[in-house]
């Protein structure tokens, strides 16, 4: 019924198009043939500026209820079809942020839709285990379809949790148990241990830190916020633990052009990510684990190079700490590979990497010995939701049916060749276009025009992202083409030519 309902509005809407009238001054891209998404809009039709009256009247609503700060706009769900989302004053814009980088097939993908609509899927749906104690007949099955078939090299075991920060935060847990451990040579605590740890004391509750990198994001928990470093207000008035700070390489753009300087200030951070290490052990709080992104998404989509991230996986094993990469926004596939370590090119990547958004729950993959010893150590009630395993295993066999990760490789090269044509032309606002994959960005001259283009864009139906000081955020759907990078970038070019 779901489904018939939407085909009869997107139809109604497909009529509505308003796009094909929109005045044209186009000249920096081509119109691409159009997809084979037949699930999608053919454009972004606007009928009120964002947010329009009944957005406002919903915050207003809402207000009164929670914080409505962060609100962009309320959303009509069942019209937003494939790479649209509709809002709920009709506006259908070509979405290239979707939900924090979190759609990874698009909106009402009907492959989806007809999953939800199977009665043998019903139970799954309504009966929300505690999978840790009562796990259904089909999860170890459904495991293995969706999660442990896109395990990353050397992992074969995998903890589902509910979001990005709970992920983290019991990947953080893993790796102080499989750390004391090993210090300890055996996994039987002392009854010391068992004593102290319940008031907060060392040795049960032993001073060990994390090492994380400034502008580095992995949740806003207690622990995962001590290695967040992207924005003051996300740390503000949040007591915080003293673990050690690294400087991320702040790179120079297009990379293949700037080598020898990008290695030098990769060699400077990794240099200091040693010393950190040795500080930190000196000063009785060893590191037992280090995280990082493979590309800094909110703290800018800051990236480094493959030989970097090897160097650093290197110095982890020297110092005997576990290497944990946190693709909770660079996984599922917009950097044209399933996960962005791929392109480090490794036999061994990591020990650890943590996941959610594109892969619907979430949850970390670890090397066998990173499993908890004992029961209850990593646990809590849901972890995770068999619902979103049996939607992952879907998703999963889309991507593979659709060749979406060559689309994202061949969306993601227009979408970067458009961001330096019009860097080009616009260098007075333009600059550090990067990316791999859809996961691009680009920087803006400053904070203020960065915001009056993401609001002129999006009243011209294009829904962008910001990260760091002064960049825009390209996370479109795994089923972005072509044909959608142009429109976009018909539209990013007019707000430039219009822009003061
Ligand atoms: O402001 C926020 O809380 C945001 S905006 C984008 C995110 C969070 N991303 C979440 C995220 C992430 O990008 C990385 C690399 N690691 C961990 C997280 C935390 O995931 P959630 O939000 O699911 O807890």
């Amino acid at each position: 019924m779901a489904s018939s309902l939407i085909s009869r509005q997107f139809a109604l809407s497909l009529q509505k198009n308003l796009w094909l009238s929109a005045p044209a001054c186009r000249y920096v891209s081509k119109a691409a043939p159009q997809t084979q998404v037949e699930f999608d809009y053919d454009g972004p039709s606007m009928k009120t500026s964002v947010p329009g009256p009944r957005s406002q009247e919903l915050t207003k609503q809402l207000g009164e209820i929670q914080n409505v700060g962060a609100v962009h706009f309320f959303c009509n769900y069942e019209e937003s079809r494939g790479n649209y989302l509709v809002d709920v004053d009709g506006n259908r814009m070509l979405d290239i942020y979707t939900q924090i980088s979190s759609i990874p097939i698009g909106y009402n993908h009907p492959a989806l839709l007809k999953l939800m609509a199977n009665p043998n899927n019903l139970s799954t749906l309504v009966n929300r285990p505690a999978l840790g104690i009562l796990p259904p007949e089909n999860f170890p099955d459904k495991l293995t379809e969706s999660l442990l078939s896109v395990a990353p090299t050397g992992m074969s075991r995998v903890q589902t949790m509910a979001c990005g920060s709970c992920s983290n935060e019991n990947a953080f847990k893993a790796m102080f148990i499989w750390y004391r451990n090993k210090e300890r040579g055996h996994n039987t605590p002392s009854d010391e241990d068992l004593s102290s740890c319940m008031i907060n004391q060392a040795p049960g509750c032993p001073d060990l830190s994390i090492l994380s990198f400034m502008g580095g994001f992995h949740g806003r928990t207690m622990g995962c916020l001590a290695t967040t470093h992207s924005k003051a207000i996300h740390k503000l008035d949040v007591p915080s633990l003293d673990w050690p700070i690294a400087p991320f390489p702040r790179l120079q753009y297009p990379l293949e052009e700037f080598t020898r300087e990008n290695a030098q200030e990769e060699a400077r951070c990794l240099e200091e990510v040693e010393d950190l290490i040795i500080k930190w052990r000196q000063k009785g709080k060893p590191v037992a684990g280090i995280v990082i992104e493979p590309i800094q998404a909110e703290g800018g989509d800051n990236h480094a190079s493959p030989d970097f991230f090897r160097s650093l996986r290197n110095i982890a094993r020297k110092h005997g700490c576990a290497f944990h990469v946190d693709e909770v926004q660079t996984g599922g596939g917009s950097t044209g590979k399933f996960w962005a370590h791929e392109h480090w090119g490794m036999d061994d990547p990591a020990d650890i990497v943590s996941f959610s958004k594109k892969l619907l729950t979430g949850g970390f993959f670890h090397k066998d010995e990173f499993q908890a010893d004992k029961p209850y150590r990593i646990f809590n009630t849901w972890m995770g939701d068999p619902s979103k395993n049996l939607l992952l295993a879907e998703v999963l066999n889309v991507i593979h049916r659709e060749n979406l990760l060559e689309e994202v490789t061949r969306s993601g090269k227009a979408l970067l060749n458009g961001l330096y044509e019009l860097q080009a032309q616009y260098p007075g606002i333009l600059s550090r276009a990067r990316g791999q994959g859809t996961f691009c960005a680009i920087d803006i001259c400053d904070d203020a025009t960065r915001n009056d283009i993401l609001l002129k864009t999006r009243d011209k139906g294009v829904l962008l992202g910001g990260c760091g000081d002064r960049s825009i955020r390209f996370r479109p759907a795994l089923i972005f083409k072509e044909y959608h990078v142009h429109i976009f970038l018909n539209i990013l070019n007019d707000v430039l030519a219009q822009h003061k």
